[in-house]
């Protein structure tokens, strides 16, 4: 067991440089910078305050050298202010270094960079899609995960940029009429399988007017007049959000409401798409920057066995 619960800072530095070379941190680390982010984590709101500037990120999904590839070009942290919208794992080769990173740079600078929670930051999910087994594979024990697992839980749902962009990982719910409405929600639990915390994080936007049933099976799909009011009657010019593959790397629905940012290129190794981020300066004029997938030699042969790329 450790012989402390609270990391120094040259602990954290150590494990950013050890994450950065794509080498997983010791088990004993783990533990100790999971308690560490809680405590950070802890105090942020549902409804987390970002202020400009900031680049925001969609999903990463264990594609470690994307991710520094993204880090390439956006900007190192904390020279650049980052804001990421869930889904660190499963489906990449690297969701334990990915994770581990971004809590890591997390607890070193927790005011130049935000990170919210996935749909698949859940204990459901990543026993189906890799991450659980990834842990096991490189830990020899599902410890890890279960430290990962319960951190997730302190994640925000939701972060707000300069009162003016909602972010969140997918989309708006029936049950949210208002910023309060999240504010007052208690995140700290497993992803429900309904309501609001499941549509905050499982919703997707959708030509169609109205509420829709979802083909995910959890969230709802909606269309350009909830979005249209949803920003309206909260003082909103925009909801950008991830959690969909789109292969531009970013994608504008629900009349210019909504935007799509999806930062994982050539999604699975497969999917060919391009990534993207989106920078915002000083005055809230925002540009999306596109990447495609750096070279990875060890991962060439990597194949997923689930051709379901809605989750
Ligand atoms: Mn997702």
């Amino acid at each position: 067991m450790m012989s402390e619960l609270t990391g120094s800072r040259a602990d954290i530095d150590r494990w950013i440089e050890q994450l950065s070379k794509c080498e997983p941190l010791s088990e004993d680390d783990i533990y100790q910078m999971c308690e560490m982010a809680k405590g950070v984590l802890a105090n942020e709101s549902n409804v987390q305050s970002v202020r400009c500037p900031v680049t925001v990120c969609g999903d990463i999904h264990g594609q470690f050298h994307d991710l520094q590839e993204l880090f390439n070009i956006g900007g190192h942290s904390p020279d650049t202010n980052y804001l990421f919208m869930g889904d660190y794992v499963d489906r990449g080769y690297h969701s334990v270094e990915t994770v581990s990173l971004l809590v890591a740079l997390k607890i070193r600078f927790p005011h130049r960079i935000t990170i919210l929670r996935g749909n698949h930051e859940s204990r459901q999910i990543t026993q189906v899609y890799g991450f659980y087994d990834e842990c096991l594979r490189k830990y020899g024990n599902a410890n890890i995960w279960q430290c990962f697992t319960d951190l997730f839980d302190f994640l925000p749902l939701t972060a707000l940029i300069e009162d003016k962009i909602l972010c969140m990982h997918g989309g708006l719910s029936p049950s949210i009429d208002t910023l309060d409405h999240i504010r007052i929600l208690d995140r700290i639990q497993e992803i429900p399988h309904e309501g609001p915390i499941c549509d905050l994080l499982w919703s997707d936007p959708e030509d169609r007017p109205g509420w829709g049933i979802s083909p995910r099976g959890a969230g709802y799909t909606f269309g350009p007049d909830i979005a249209e009011t949803f920003n309206h009657n909260n003082g909103l010019d925009l909801i950008a959000r991830a959690h969909q593959l789109v292969m531009e790397g970013y994608n504008w629905t629900n009349s210019h409401n909504v935007v799509t940012i999806f930062s994982a290129p050539n999604y699975c190794y497969r999917c060919g798409n391009q990534a993207a981020i989106m920078g915002i300066d000083d005055h809230i004029n925002y540009a999306f920057i596109q990447y495609e997938t750096a070279p990875r030699k060890d991962e060439l042969k990597v194949t997923r066995r689930t051709p379901d790329y809605f989750l």
